[in-house]
């Protein structure tokens, strides 16, 4: 049986992961990693065991992984894009001094590792439509340098000790269970806040500007594919691009007033985001991973739309 750590299990992606792992595993074998302050609450709380796991302590993780059995890591612990810039040595600290505590200790320990890279990873020199699975990666901002060093270090452990290492890139990530904090992407999952609350929203990014994004339930589904996927049809094993739909602001504004014809948004473009966002990628070509293992996506920009309203209404308008 396995025994799964998730590193990060309070934040954005790791809360829904937690839960989609005990689901699939058994509570008792997922141990919700967090750093003190950011404690589970309510049933991630309750559905399994926790404990304090910070990656920039390479010997506490050490320790969680040999009391808990740990065989695979889910290792979601970082900075966003736009808070990483404003706090560029800690998300190195916390992006890769931390991956590299999680990387020793599964190669100690014989764990296989996840750890998300992103669309961040790329930059203004990457062919921005239909970008290739192998391609330039020249970002500019410390997030998308991590990211780019996450994609390689974890290819290193894998070449040189035979860890066994798997990343997809993720697109924007959408959810109406826990917000994301400090991402290029967050307007995504603002717009739906305003518009069922029935409030304009102030978009953040200019009208025409394209990226990928996904919807949290391929996007757990996309994690632990990739992590079950049978290693001799890998080619790849890190930074796959895995791609669900592109739009850009007035696309998304448009299939919501299709559900709320009343709702409304207005351009104030915040420069930093935008300018990281016309560096990211329009749209990606993700058939390395449909390939390899089978990726698929479930959710396309109407059915997310309407999923999203229908879960977020009876959460903000009780
Ligand atoms: C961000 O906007 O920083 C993230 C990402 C795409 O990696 N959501």
């Amino acid at each position: 049986m396995k025994n799964v750590l998730v590193v990060g299990s309070t934040g954005q992606i790791g809360s829904e992961l937690t839960m989609a792992l005990r689901q699939r595993l058994g509570g008792s074998h997922v141990v919700a990693g967090y750093i003190v302050g950011c404690e589970p609450q309510g049933e991630l709380a309750e559905s399994g065991p926790s404990a304090v796991a910070d990656v920039t302590d390479g010997r506490m993780i050490d320790a969680v992984v040999e009391k808990y059995h740990i065989d695979t890591i889910y290792n979601l612990a970082a900075l966003l894009s736009v808070v990483a810039e404003s706090k560029p040595r800690l998300a190195w600290r916390v992006g890769i001094d931390g991956l590299w505590n999680i990387l020793e200790v599964a190669h100690e320990r014989g764990c296989a590792v996840f750890t998300p890279s992103s669309i961040g990873s790329f930059g203004l020199e990457t062919p921005h439509d239909h970008t290739p699975q192998d391609t330039i990666q020249r970002p500019r901002t410390i997030y998308g340098v991590s990211k780019v060093t996450t994609e390689l270090l974890s290819d290193w452990f894998h070449h040189k000790y035979g860890v066994d290492t798997r990343s997809v890139r993720f697109p924007g990530i959408i959810s109406y269970v826990t917000p994301p904090g400090g991402g290029t992407t967050d307007y995504a999952v603002d717009i739906f806040y305003s518009a069922v609350r029935g409030e304009k929203f102030i978009c953040p990014i200019k009208e025409g500007t394209r990226m990928d994004m996904m919807y949290m339930p391929d996007a757990l589904r996309a994690a632990i594919e990739l992590m079950e996927a049978p290693s001799d049809r890998l080619v790849h094993h890190n930074g796959f691009n895995v791609a669900a739909m592109s739009f850009s602001p007035e696309m998304i504004c448009a299939e919501i007033q299709k559900l709320l014809p009343q709702f409304q948004m207005e351009y104030r473009v915040d420069p930093l985001k935008q300018a990281i966002a016309e560096s990211w990628p329009d749209i990606m070509d993700d058939s390395c991973a449909r390939t390899e293992w089978g990726w698929q996506h479930e959710y396309d920009l109407p059915r997310m739309t309407a999923d999203m309203i229908e879960k977020l209404h009876p959460r903000l308008c009780p």
